[in-house]
């Protein structure tokens, strides 16, 4: 998204999921995404590599004061609790997976969440969180997050909401599902695009 909103050339290369030795011996650990840029060097961390993309800050980062990253971080956090739950059941059957890949991500991810069948029967307790997480995130909306301007703020919110559409049946109010498109339109951003693409 960030790329895309900074007009910067990229190649996306997708990592099967179970592919430990790639990133390891990249990075040292199994962490992604790993970005390479022109000179060579490695950044595994999503802020430092589009603050350093970002020259110009046209994503003002200066938004992102310590009291607003904590602020963020936190609803970030929250999001990623029931989303993770309510969509890893799901993801693990996109394109991304293959069936060893696939085993590898349920295997890993059980021993934190559980059961995924049963993650899934108790679908209504995370709904309800992520309701009460998005009528508070509401709040802060007026065009972009407490901006008239997109920010990196937006691209953080955004990139850990996207994965929602895949549940069966889910709708964002209005208002947060406006609040998406806007950035999709600033980014130029098709949600998974990688996987069905050629
Ligand atoms: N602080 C890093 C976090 C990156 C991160 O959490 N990546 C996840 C995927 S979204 C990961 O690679 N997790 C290891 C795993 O699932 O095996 C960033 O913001 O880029």
């Amino acid at each position: 998204m960030a790329f895309n909103y900074l007009n910067l050339p990229f190649e996306s290369i997708v990592l099967p999921y179970d592919d430990e030795a790639t990133p390891i011996k990249l990075m040292g650990k199994k962490m992604l995404p790993i970005v390479e840029f022109a000179d060579g060097s490695l950044s595994n961390e999503s802020l430092d590599i589009i603050k350093k993309m970002d020259s110009a800050n046209t994503l003002s980062f200066n938004l992102l004061t310590e009291e607003r990253l904590t602020q963020v971080n936190e609803l970030l956090s929250k999001i990623g609790k029931d989303v993770h739950c309510l969509c890893m059941p799901y993801w693990m059957w996109t394109p991304e997976f293959n069936e060893k890949s696939r085993k590898y991500f349920q295997t890993k991810k059980e021993v934190k969440r559980g059961p995924f069948n049963k993650l899934i029967l108790d679908k209504e307790t995370y709904l309800k969180g992520l309701e009460v997480t998005l009528s508070a995130l509401e709040s802060k909306i007026t065009t972009f997050y407490e901006s008239e301007e997109i920010s990196i703020i937006d691209i953080m919110i955004a990139s850990h909401l996207w994965g929602m559409f895949i549940f069966p049946e889910f709708q964002f109010s209005n208002k947060i599902f406006d609040y998406l498109q806007r950035i999709k339109k600033e980014c130029n951003f098709e949600y998974h695009i990688d996987f069905w693409k050629d």
